[in-house]
């Protein structure tokens, strides 16, 4: 299904008077909502190729039917996105869920979608039909060499389906570790997954980054081999400068403070990029912003003083990019969902006053740096997200126009009730 620009235009035609009231309520009280609306024009979010389809878990799937069946279904799911908000502008790939057959059809129906190719990521923590060593123990860790090489080669087929594709990082995300003390030898397992990481490095082309994903727990329940941020930087580190660590917020023990993370890894110049999610108990994969967007907005206040400090772009110098899934909501509204919340918080953190922040801090007056923070926070900042997409040609209601376009019916009557998107 295609969503016409006309009919975009109808719909935001009728919602335009009242959205520019309240846009200009915010733009008579805050001095940089031009520019504010600038940057989030530029900032794109990837969208994974696996949150298109209904989520599981290992209870049970319950199909929303429309689902797209192949990665050509996948890429006009996000064009979809693409069309309605103008923030969903590239697309990530797991291989081998989703190997392009014909990479050169497959760039050129992105480009018409206007998507480009963000973070290959590879996947050894399943077996494959007909590979010929189990990933049961680990791969890169593994304490069978043959294993390692296995999983070195995958890795390396990622990247060259992703220089095909044009994309320019790869995510590694292991599942190694293990289940119960006495199984692993901790630094045997660093090792070997670091001298398999080092051939993976080598295979990088020059423009590429890669990004080192932690995870505290499961699959695995006693040990993981990238269990936290310090174990993710001390690869990084110690591979080179095209390694970076990666920040899958649902990744951490409970009650972590991410935002500290953010901007340790951010003044180490090792912060390579996002999966954003939200969640209560554990990796819960939920819609961003639903539980903490307190949280997400501290995040991006980091975020943004950060990469302030090192006079870094917003939009191009970290991989920004959803990792979320589950079982209920339409996965196009679920998406819908996402960006807009990661735009609210991206822009709630443009509108933080950082001069009387750094003051106040100087001055160790808690309370006024609360206040500013919470000043911030407490701004509603939906009309300004929705101008940057009005003026880049997206809707200014996304979802109901999503609904009264009635897209997941049309795209039942497409691809039938009982579809299933490949993935987990
Ligand atoms: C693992 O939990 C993870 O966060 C990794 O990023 C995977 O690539 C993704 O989820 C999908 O399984
Ligand atoms: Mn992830």
């Amino acid at each position: 299904m295609l969503i016409e620009k006309y009919r975009i235009q109808e719909l935001n035609d009728s919602q335009l008077s009242t959205h520019k009231a309240k846009l200009s309520g915010l733009t008579g009280s805050i001095a940089n909502t031009a520019s504010v609306i600038e940057k989030l024009i530029a900032f794109q979010v990837a969208i994974p190729s696996w949150a298109l389809g209904a989520g599981g878990t290992r209870f049970g799937r319950f199909s929303i039917g429309g689902e797209p069946r192949n990665l050509e279904e996948k890429i006009e799911d996000v064009g979809l996105l693409q069309a309605l908000n103008q923030s969903s502008g590239a697309i990530s790939l797991h291989i081998p869920w989703d190997i392009p057959e014909n990479a050169t059809s497959i760039k050129a129906l992105a480009a018409q979608h206007g998507l480009r190719f963000d973070a290959v990521n590879s996947n050894t923590f399943q077996d494959q039909k007909g590979q010929q060593h189990s990933y049961k123990f680990g791969s890169l860790q593994h304490v069978d060499k043959a294993v390692r090489k296995q999983a070195i080669e995958h890795n390396i087929e990622v990247i060259r389906q992703g220089v095909a594709l044009g994309s320019e990082s790869l995510t590694v995300w292991l599942a190694d570790g293990s289940c119960f003390p006495g199984q692993l030898n901790f630094r045997k397992a660093f090792q070997n997954t670091l001298e398999s990481l080092k051939e993976i490095y080598a295979a990088l082309p020059d423009n590429w980054k890669v990004f080192v994903e932690y995870k505290a727990f499961e699959p695995n329940f006693y040990s993981t081999t990238v269990g936290d941020w310090g174990q993710s930087l001390l690869y990084a580190s110690k591979l080179g400068p095209k390694a970076y660590t990666l920040v899958d917020l649902g990744h951490h023990l409970p009650n972590a403070n991410i935002e500290q993370i953010v901007s340790l890894l951010l003044m180490e110049g090792k912060l390579g990029g996002f999966h954003f999610n939200d969640s209560k108990y554990g990796d819960d994969d939920l819609t961003v912003g639903s539980i903490n967007p307190y949280q997400l907005f501290l995040i991006f206040q980091e975020l943004v003083e950060g990469m302030d400090a090192k006079g870094m772009n917003h939009a191009t110098d970290l991989g920004w990019m959803i990792d979320a899934s589950h079982n209920v909501k339409d996965p196009l509204e679920d998406l819908l969902q996402s960006v807009e919340a990661i735009q609210l918080a991206y822009a709630q953190a443009l509108l933080v006053d950082a001069k009387a922040l750094d003051q106040a801090r100087q001055e160790n007056d808690t309370v006024k740096a609360q206040e500013l923070l919470q000043d911030a926070y407490r701004t509603d900042v939906r009309p300004l997200v929705a101008e940057a997409r009005l003026r880049a040609g997206g809707a200014l209601n996304p979802i109901g126009l999503y609904r009264s376009l009635k897209v997941r019916e049309n795209l039942i009557k497409e691809r039938g009730l009982v579809t299933v998107a490949t993935g987990l």
